[in-house]
């Protein structure tokens, strides 16, 4: 079932609800995006020197395929203050069909797929390994920072490949330093405390700098680091945890309303 259809096609949707500070500050529906490169559509850009294999945009989803080569990284740009005291949550509908095995990156290699980018460096990369005993299933892993002090920490429920899964990255900017926290939630309800994390890390490295420059989907590889093989369907940034529940609907939640929850999102779309 892909939302994005159901719903039809919109680039960009403002929201604001639950208050004058409540905002979705993108939000990229892939299937009104021409298939092929995704660098120079919306506001989507190469990052780095890599120019090799353009990431790619097919049938609305932006597609990284497993391997072993370095290919090109795009940054989703957008310029932001994120201060002290105010998280943020960038959400996407995610489907993974391959990951490293449990051991290839079980230490500090970093083959994310999406990280947003603070200050210069990527915070909150996600990966995603194999589980160790099912070829089927695989776990994701969050890491606060690329420093040693954070290792990649993997969640324990185990996902299934082939399967959407909502998923929010959550990061919550703490007054002093070495103290942010970093949490990804898998297919979480609208209410934060009602949800469970998958997983966190609490940075126990630099504090991310301003500004908020966006979020970087990695096609990064290695002959030691493989790279998972993913597909994006839809991507949001928000400082609302209910509109990035609701921006990335749980597939099967959204099958099990059927046609009331379309009728739903019609009215809220025109309001
Ligand atoms: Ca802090």
């Amino acid at each position: 079932m892909n939302f994005q259809r159901l719903i039809g096609a919109s680039t960009c949707v403002i929201a604001v609800t639950g208050g004058a500070s409540a905002a979705v500050l993108f939000q990229d529906n892939y299937s009104s995006f021409a298939s092929g490169n995704l660098a120079g559509q919306g506001a989507y850009a190469q990052i780095g020197t890599n120019s090799t294999n353009p990431m790619q945009v097919s049938g609305g989803q932006v597609v990284i395929p497993g391997g072993t080569v370095a290919y090109q990284d795009v940054i989703r740009n957008f310029d932001y203050t994120f201060a002290d005291g105010n998280s943020l949550f960038v959400a996407t509908l995610l489907t993974v069909h391959g990951a490293p095995s449990f051991d290839a990156n079980s230490g500090n290699g970093s083959a994310y797929f999406l990280s947003p980018r603070m200050g210069g460096f990527e915070n909150g990369r996600i990966i995603a390994k194999t589980t160790q005993n099912d070829p089927t299933k695989y776990l994701l892993g969050l890491r606060a920072t690329g420093q040693s002090a954070n290792p990649i920490v993997f969640g324990t429920q185990e996902l299934t490949f082939g399967q959407t899964y909502a998923v929010i990255l959550a990061i919550d900017l703490v007054a002093g330093a070495s103290n942010d926290i970093f949490s990804l939630y898998v297919d979480p309800v609208s209410s934060r405390p009602a949800s469970t994390v998958y997983v966190s890390q609490v940075n126990a490295g630099t504090d991310p700098a301003n500004p908020f420059q966006g979020v970087r989907l990695a096609q990064f590889a290695s002959a030691t680091i493989p790279r998972a093989d993913v597909r994006f369907n839809n991507l949001v940034l928000t400082n609302d945890f209910s509109d990035a529940v609701a921006a990335v609907p749980e597939p099967a939640t959204l099958v099990a309303l059927g046609a009331g929850a379309l009728a739903l999102i019609r009215r809220r779309k025109k309001a």
